[in-house]
């Protein structure tokens, strides 16, 4: 079995365990990671378990790297082969069940290049996979990015963080929130990348992130035929240790550039 088919097996699996836990969702243990507004939850645990156990089955010496229980390294060389994890991305939205905006994702990553990728929303069971250079798919359907270019009708998805970087968001992000034609924000960077890659959005702006958060996500939009940058628009490489991604449709990249260049420039000093 190659890397792109097992993701497609242990997502189609571990889809369906998430979701039965989602309707039971009020009875979960759940712990407080960095505070309330960051929690964790059994089924954090265990979904990405499963996910571990199955890959480890398959590929024995890989490196894993996931959110959880320890497993969240930043290697500074790239391994050989590795698998990049987040069990639930979207906890809140998990268990607040305010939308159901969340997801598993899961990325192959050969020598720092992601090279296969899959996310699943249990709640509607779509099933997205993309393979370097082969296209990217929803549920068997080939995605295109949408082809929009001008920013103030374009949809842009944010996402205002936590507390403790609310305001480096809203200083880099400033401009972008005055100049986008909408606006949302799903609390899941894989739902939101999803959205970009299924042309229901142009762009994903987000201050910080860790590769878990997007990997998959970066190559099913790359394979949609979008574009992936850091927020300065130097490339987007997982384990480059920077932060901040901008991930687009390609069409409204670099104005969305602008905007963010502008916003890092010092205020001019009062006369
Ligand atoms: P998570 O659900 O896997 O934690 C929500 O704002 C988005 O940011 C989600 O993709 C969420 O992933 C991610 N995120 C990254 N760091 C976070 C943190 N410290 N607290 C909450 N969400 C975080
Ligand atoms: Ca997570």
């Amino acid at each position: 079995m190659n890397e792109l088919d097992l993701i497609e097996l242990i997502l189609r699996e571990t889809s369906a365990y998430v979701k039965a836990k989602y309707a039971g969702r009020t009875r979960l243990r759940v712990q407080e990671k960095n505070g309330a507004n960051d929690l964790l939850t059994e089924v954090d645990v265990a979904a990405q378990s499963q996910i571990v156990n199955r890959i480890s089955k398959s590929f024995p010496t890989d490196t894993v790297i996931a959110e959880e229980e320890g497993l969240d390294q930043h290697p500074d060389t790239p391994p050989s082969r590795c698998w990049v994890i987040d069990p639930i991305d979207g906890t809140q939205n998990f268990l607040r069940g305010l939308f159901p905006a969340f997801a598993i994702s899961i990325a192959f990553v050969r020598n720092g290049e992601i090279s296969a990728a899959g996310i699943a929303m249990p709640v509607t069971q779509d099933l997205y996979l993309a393979e370097r250079n082969c296209g990217a798919t929803r549920n068997t359907q080939p995605l295109q990015v949408s082809p929009h270019g001008e920013l103030g009708r374009a949809r842009v998805e944010v996402d205002f963080s936590v507390p403790e970087d609310r305001e480096a968001t809203l200083e880099s992000l400033g401009q972008v929130i005055h100049a986008a034609g909408q606006l949302r924000c799903e609390g899941s960077a894989a739902v939101a990348l999803c959205a970009v890659a299924a042309a229901e959005a142009e762009a994903y702006v987000h201050v910080g992130l860790s590769p878990w958060d997007y990997a998959a996500g970066q190559l099913i939009v790359e394979e949609a035929g979008g574009t992936a940058s850091r927020l300065d628009g130097s490339p987007l490489a997982l384990f480059d240790g920077k932060e901040g991604i901008l991930i687009s449709n390609g069409a409204v990249h670099s104005a969305l550039l602008g905007h963010l260049s502008a916003a890092r420039e010092p205020a001019p000093a009062p006369e």
